[in-house]
């Protein structure tokens, strides 16, 4: 069916819709006309389900620019310990009393995919490993931001250490309730990338993560894991519990 044909205002009003997230804005530059974006990306645009994908196909693009600007050297902001947000908000897709309960002591992260180290870290292992802390700002895209302090492994060295092979694409995490998300090689052996075991001086509560969550200042809130319970190295994109729904993939700085 040609373009013409379809009710062309209603599918307009809904990709903008979909661009009206903040997160697309610069995505949301690139909407010129429907036909302009359908000739752009060789997609026929002949109903809802091929708007959708070309939408996707942007996105994807724009993930894949930021991705080439990204300068892994390039650190996001630190604050004194005066300035943490108390208390610090919790955010979940679900309310704080369906917060995942994550035993410690039966509690392994498995490794998988391109890694040729050690398949599962236990908690005390990964207590072990030399700590690091920072107080950065979590940014959420629902639209509030607050500045907290995290302490744990720098995931750079985890992933070293595990023998992780860091010439991949992607790391994706799986987590103890059903998210899921992934990031790119570069934001996973980003300095300030922290495989994160304490929330201001205490083990991470289960509200926060428990027992880990990555945590990257250069990346939106839902890009942060919690809960983890298994990370994947692939070179297949692997997307995520949000990214999947639309979301932009980079998120980040
Ligand atoms: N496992 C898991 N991780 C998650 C989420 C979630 O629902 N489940 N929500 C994300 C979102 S949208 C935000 S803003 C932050 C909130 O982290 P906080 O509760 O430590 O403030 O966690 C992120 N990580
Ligand atoms: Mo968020």
């Amino acid at each position: 069916m040609p373009l013409d044909k379809l009710d062309t205002q209603l599918i307009l009003k809904d990709a903008k819709r979909e661009l009206a997230q903040p997160q697309r804005r610069l995505f949301a530059k690139q909407l010129l006309t429907l036909g302009g974006l359908s000739l752009l990306t060789g997609c026929t645009l002949t109903d809802q389900a091929s708007v959708n994908a070309m939408l996707r196909r942007i996105s994807r693009f724009n993930d894949r620019v930021q991705s080439w600007l990204f300068d892994p050297a390039q650190l996001a902001p630190t604050y004194p310990e005066s300035m943490i947000t108390r208390p610090f908000p919790f955010n979940a897709y679900y309310d704080i009393d369906q917060v995942p309960d994550v035993d410690a002591a039966s509690y392994t992260l498995h490794l998988s995919g391109l890694v040729k180290g050690q398949r599962a870290w236990r908690l005390d292992e990964l207590r072990a490993l030399p700590q690091t802390s920072q107080v950065t700002r979590l940014i959420c895209v629902e639209g509030w931001s607050a500045i907290g302090k995290w302490g744990g492994v720098t995931f750079a060295d985890f992933l070293r250490r595990a023998d992780a092979d860091t010439t991949a694409r992607y790391v994706s995490f799986r987590c103890a309730d059903d998210y899921s998300t992934s990031i790119d090689m570069p934001t996973a052996l980003h300095p300030q990338t922290l495989l994160t075991l304490t929330y201001d001086g205490q083990v991470l509560p289960p509200k926060y993560g428990f027992p880990m969550k990555l945590r990257m200042p250069t990346k939106l809130g839902f890009k942060n894991p919690k809960h983890i319970v298994a990370i994947d190295v692939t070179n297949t994109f692997p997307g995520g519990y949000w990214e999947d729904q639309g979301y932009n993939w980079f998120a980040g700085s």
